[in-house]
C-alpha cells in the first residue's frame, strides 16, 4: 500500500493500563480503525488452519513476546483488508511495537507511525484492573502468575521503545491512573495540542 496514504499511531502503554478502552473511545470520536496486536494473535491462536496456535498460546501465557515476523504478518495483513478505497486509512495499533527490532523492523518495512500515544499507569492500578477482569474475560494471562510475567516483560523490553520514541519526541503521554472518562479526557486535550 502507499504509506503517504496511511496514518498510524501507536498505542502502548503497561498490561491493563486501558489501550483497548481508550482506543474505543477514539474509533467513536476520530473516524480511527483500531488493531490490536493482542487481539489479532489471540484471533490467530484460535484459527484452526494456522501452524502458530500452540506457540502463540505458550507466549502469550508466560506474558512473552510473540515473535515478530508473526505479529506483523498480521498487522500488515489486517491494514491491508481495512484501507479505505482510496488507499487513504488512520490506524491505532495497539499493544505495539513492544520490543526495539519490532519498532525498527515495522517502521522500515511497512509504515513510519505519526506519533506514539503512551498510556502511564502504575503496576498497583493495572493489577488490580486486570484480576478484576479476569473474573470474566477467559484470557489465559488475566492471572497472578501471568500478570507478574507480562509486568516484568513491560518494563525490561516494552518500555525501552517508548523511551526511544520519545527521545525522537514522537510520544503523547497520557495519564491513565483515573477513571475512563478522565483518562479519555487527558487523551483528547494532548491529542488537540
Ligand atoms: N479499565 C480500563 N481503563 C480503566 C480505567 N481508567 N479505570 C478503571 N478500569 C479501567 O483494560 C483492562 C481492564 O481495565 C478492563 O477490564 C477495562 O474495563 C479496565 P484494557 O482497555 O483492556 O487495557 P489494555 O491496556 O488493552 O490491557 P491488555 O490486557 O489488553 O494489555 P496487554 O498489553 O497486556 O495485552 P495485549 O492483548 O496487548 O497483549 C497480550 C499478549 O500478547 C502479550 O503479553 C504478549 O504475550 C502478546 N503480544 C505479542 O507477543 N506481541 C505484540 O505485539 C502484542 C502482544
Ligand atoms: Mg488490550
Amino acid at each position: 500500500f502507499d504509506r503517504e496514504k496511511v496514518t498510524i499511531l501507536f498505542v502502548l502503554g503497561g498490561p491493563g493500563s486501558g489501550k483497548g478502552t481508550q482506543c474505543a473511545n477514539l474509533v467513536r470520536d476520530y473516524g480511527f480503525i483500531h488493531l490490536s496486536a493482542g487481539d489479532l494473535l489471540r484471533e490467530e491462536q484460535n484459527n484452526k488452519e494456522s501452524k502458530y496456535g500452540q506457540l502463540i498460546a505458550d507466549y502469550i501465557k508466560d506474558g512473552k513476546i510473540v515473535p515478530m515476523e508473526i505479529t506483523v504478518k498480521l498487522l500488515e495483513g489486517a491494514i491491508r483488508s481495512k484501507l479505505n478505497s482510496d488507499g487513504t486509512g488512520k490506524f491505532l495499533v495497539d499493544g505495539f511495537p513492544r520490543k526495539m527490532d519490532q519498532a525498527i523492523f515495522f517502521e522500515e518495512t511497512v509504515c513510519p507511525s505519526k506519533s506514539t500515544i503512551f498510556l502511564q499507569c502504575s503496576e498497583e492500578v493495572m493489577r488490580e484492573r486486570l484480576l478484576n477482569r479476569g473474573k470474566t474475560s477467559g484470557r489465559s494471562d488475566d492471572n497472578e502468575e501471568s500478570i507478574v510475567k507480562r509486568f516484568q516483560t513491560f518494563v525490561n523490553t516494552s518500555m525501552p521503545v517508548v523511551d526511544h520514541f520519545e527521545e525522537e519526541g514522537r510520544v503523547i503521554k497520557v495519564s491513565a491512573e483515573d477513571s475512563v472518562n478522565e483518562v479519555y479526557e487527558n487523551l483528547a486535550k494532548a491529542l488537540a495540542e
